[in-house]
C-alpha cells in the first residue's frame, strides 16, 4: 500500500485555538481522509509547539509552571480538533520526551559535522516572531510590523546553523522540483529570500539567561535548543526519527507540509537545509495557503475577533464549519470568516441544495418503490456526469484546489435538481409511467451516490447520514478498503433505502452570535 504522510504546523500554545488554526488542521484532514478513501496508508500528524518565550510568559501570566500551563492548553487544542472531527494518527506535543531526546540528538549531529557553531549574535529579536529581525523591515515606529511592538535588542553567544552552505543545495532542489514550494508565488517569494545576501546563518539556541523554557543544549547548561530548530524536527520525530527507524523508514519524507504562509521562510528553506546536513530526505511538498480573516479584519485579541472554533461546532456543527471554511475561498489564497455569509452558504448548500434532493429523491423511491432502488441502468448525461466527478475531484484534490472541487460537487447536485424538477418524476408515476419514473428516481440516487463519496473528506458525517439513507450499512470512508470496483461501480438496484429524515438541518444564527453577525 502508497503510504501518504501529511502535517500541519504545530501550534503555539500561548493562546486558545482559533479559526485560522482550524483552517489548517481541517484541511488536512480533508487530505488525510481523501487518500485514505482512495486506499492509502495515511500518517497525518498535527501538534502543539509548546517552548519559547511566548509560551513562557502566558504561563506565568496565568500563574502556573509552563508544564502545568501547557498540559491544560495541550488539551484544548486536542478538544477542538476533536469538535471539528480530525482524523489525525498522532498528536506530537513538542515537550514530549522522545520528542525532546531526538532533538538532542540532531543538534548534536549537526554541531559533530560542523554545521552547528558557536557565535556572537547582536541582533533586534521579536517575540511575537519568535525571530530577529531586521531594521529596515520595522515600521514607522520602530515596530515589529506583525506585532506592533518593538522588537528587543539582544547580544548573546549563540549557536549558530550553517544555512549559507545549503543555499545553492535549496536553489537546485528547488529548480528540480516544481511542486516542491507552492503555491507558485510562494515559491517566488523563497526563490528570491535565496539570493537576498541577508539571509544569514540563523542562531540556532538562546542563552538561558533569555530563554529558560526549552530543550538544553547537551553538556551545555547555559544554552537552550532555540524554537525553531525544535518545532521543526517535529515533523521527524513524530513519525519515529531516530527511535522508531521502520516507522521512519516507511514514512518520511513527509508528503505534504501544510503551513501558513507566515512561516514560509522556516519551512522552505531553513527546514530543508537542516535536513539536507543530517543527510535526511527533504519532504516532497511545502504548501503554504492562505490567512482567514473575520468580517474582513485580522484575528486579533484585542479587536475581539479570534473566533473560538469549539463555539463555533457547538453551535451549528462540525460538518458546516468544515464546508465553510474551504467553498468559495481557494486555499492559496486569503479568505474571509463572516457568520451571516455562513449561514447562508451552508444553507444554501448543504440544506436546500443537496438536503433537499435527497429528501425528495428518497420520498418517491419510499412511495412508488417500496423504498427499493429500482432495477434499471438508464443511460443520461447527468449520469454520465457523475461517473466522472471523481475525476474531477482528484485533480483539485491532488492540486489542493478544495473551493474547486465543491464546487464541482455541488454543480452536481444543483443539475440534479433541475432534473428532477424538469423530469416531474411524481408526475410520471401518476400518469403510470412506472419505467420513465424510476430511471429518473435511478439515476437521482446514483448521483447522490458520488455525491456523497466525493463529499466525505470535507463533511464525513453529513457523507456518512447521505450513505445510510441511501442504504449502505457500512461507513462511505472505508470505500477505499474495497476493490474498486464498489467505488465506481453503480448504486444497487433492489437495496433498501432508508430514508430518516433531515439530513441537514437548516442552521439558525445563535443567540450568543447575533451582535457579532450584525458586524
Ligand atoms: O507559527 N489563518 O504557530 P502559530 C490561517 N508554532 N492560518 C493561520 C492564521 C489565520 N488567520 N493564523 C495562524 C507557529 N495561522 C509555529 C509553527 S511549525 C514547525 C511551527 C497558521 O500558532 C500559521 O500560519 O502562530 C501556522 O501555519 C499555524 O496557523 C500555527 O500558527
Amino acid at each position: 500500500m502508497e503510504k501518504f504522510y501529511v502535517t500541519t504546523a504545530i501550534d503555539y500554545v500561548n493562546a486558545t485555538p482559533h479559526i485560522g488554526h482550524a483552517y489548517e488542521k481541517i484541511a488536512a484532514d480533508i487530505v488525510a481522509r481523501y487518500y485514505r478513501m482512495r486506499g492509502k496508508d495515511v500518517f497525518f500528524m498535527t501538534g502543539v509547539d509548546e517552548h519559547g518565550s511566548k509560551v513562557e510568559k502566558s504561563a506565568q501570566d496565568a500563574g502556573k509552571s509552563p508544564k502545568e500551563f501547557c498540559d491544560e492548553m495541550a488539551d484544548k487544542f486536542k478538544t477542538a480538533w476533536e469538535k471539528l472531527n480530525l482524523s489525525y494518527d498522532h498528536f506530537i506535543r513538542t515537550t514530549d520526551d522522545y520528542h525532546e531526546k531526538a532533538v538532542q540528538t540532531l543538534f548534536l549531529k549537526l554541531l559533530e559535522k560542523g554545521d552547528i557553531y558557536k557565535g556572537t549574535y547582536t541582533g533586534l529579536y521579536c517575540e511575537g516572531c519568535e525571530d530577529f529581525v531586521r531594521e529596515r523591515d520595522l515600521d514607522d515606529s520602530g515596530n515589529c510590523p506583525n506585532h506592533k511592538r518593538p522588537p528587543k535588542k539582544l547580544e548573546e553567544e549563540n549557536y549558530f546553523f550553517r544555512l549559507t552552505k545549503y543555499k545553492d543545495r535549496i536553489r537546485t532542489w528547488l529548480d528540480t522540483h516544481p511542486n516542491a514550494v507552492r503555491p507558485e508565488g510562494r515559491k517566488k517569494e523563497i526563490l528570491n529570500q535565496l539570493v537576498d545576501p541577508e539571509l544569514a546563518d540563523f542562531s540556532v539556541t538562546r542563552s538561558r539567561k533569555s530563554l529558560t523554557w526549552g530543550i538544553p543544549v547537551p553538556g551545555k547548561e547555559d544554552q537552550v535548543i532555540y524554537v525553531w530548530i525544535d518545532a521543526l524536527s517535529n515533523y521527524i520525530t513524530g513519525a519515529g526519527y531516530p527511535h522508531d527507524p521502520e516507522r521512519f523508514a516507511r514514512y518520511w519524507p513527509a508528503d505534504l507540509h501544510l503551513i501558513g504562509k507566515d512561516i514560509n521562510k522556516f519551512h522552505s528553506i531553513f527546514w530543508p537545509a537542516l535536513l539536507m546536513a543530517a543527510d535526511i530526505e527533504v519532504p516532497r511538498q511545502v504548501f503554504a495557503h492562505g490567512f482567514i480573516t473575520v468580517n474582513g479584519q485580522k484575528l486579533s485579541k484585542s479587536l475581539g475577533n479570534v473566533i473560538d472554533p469549539i463555539s463555533l461546532v457547538n453551535n451549528y456543527g462540525a460538518d458546516a464549519v468544515r464546508f465553510y471554511l474551504f467553498a468559495g475561498t481557494p486555499f492559496d489564497n486569503d479568505g474571509d470568516f463572516s457568520l451571516k455569509d455562513f449561514i447562508e452558504k451552508v444553507n444554501a448548500e448543504l440544506a436546500n441544495n443537496l438536503g433537499n434532493l435527497l429528501n425528495r429523491v428518497l420520498k418517491l423511491v419510499t412511495d412508488h418503490c417500496g423504498a427499493v432502488v429500482p432495477n434499471c441502468d438508464p443511460e443520461h448525461t447527468l449520469r454520465s456526469q457523475a461517473n466522472e466527478i471523481h475525476v474531477v475531484v482528484q485533480k483539485h484534490m491532488e492540486a489542493l484546489e478544495f473551493a474547486k472541487a465543491l464546487e464541482a460537487i455541488f454543480a452536481l447536485s444543483d443539475q440534479a435538481n433541475k432534473y428532477f424538477n424538469d423530469e416531474k418524476p411524481w408526475a410520471l408515476f401518476k400518469q403510470e409511467k412506472r419505467k420513465e419514473g424510476e430511471e429518473v428516481l435511478f439515476t437521482c440516487l446514483e448521483v447522490l451516490r458520488r455525491i456523497a463519496m466525493n463529499l466525505y473528506p470535507f463533511t464525513p458525517q453529513l457523507a456518512n447520514d447521505i450513505w445510510h439513507q441511501l442504504g449502505y450499512t457500512d461507513d462511505v470512508g472505508v470505500i477505499g478498503d474495497k476493490k474498486d470496483d464498489d467505488f465506481f461501480d453503480m448504486i444497487r438496484p433492489g437495496m433498501k433505502i432508508n430514508q430518516t429524515g433531515p439530513v441537514f438541518k437548516r442552521l439558525e444564527l445563535a443567540a450568543e452570535d447575533a451582535v457579532s453577525a450584525a458586524v
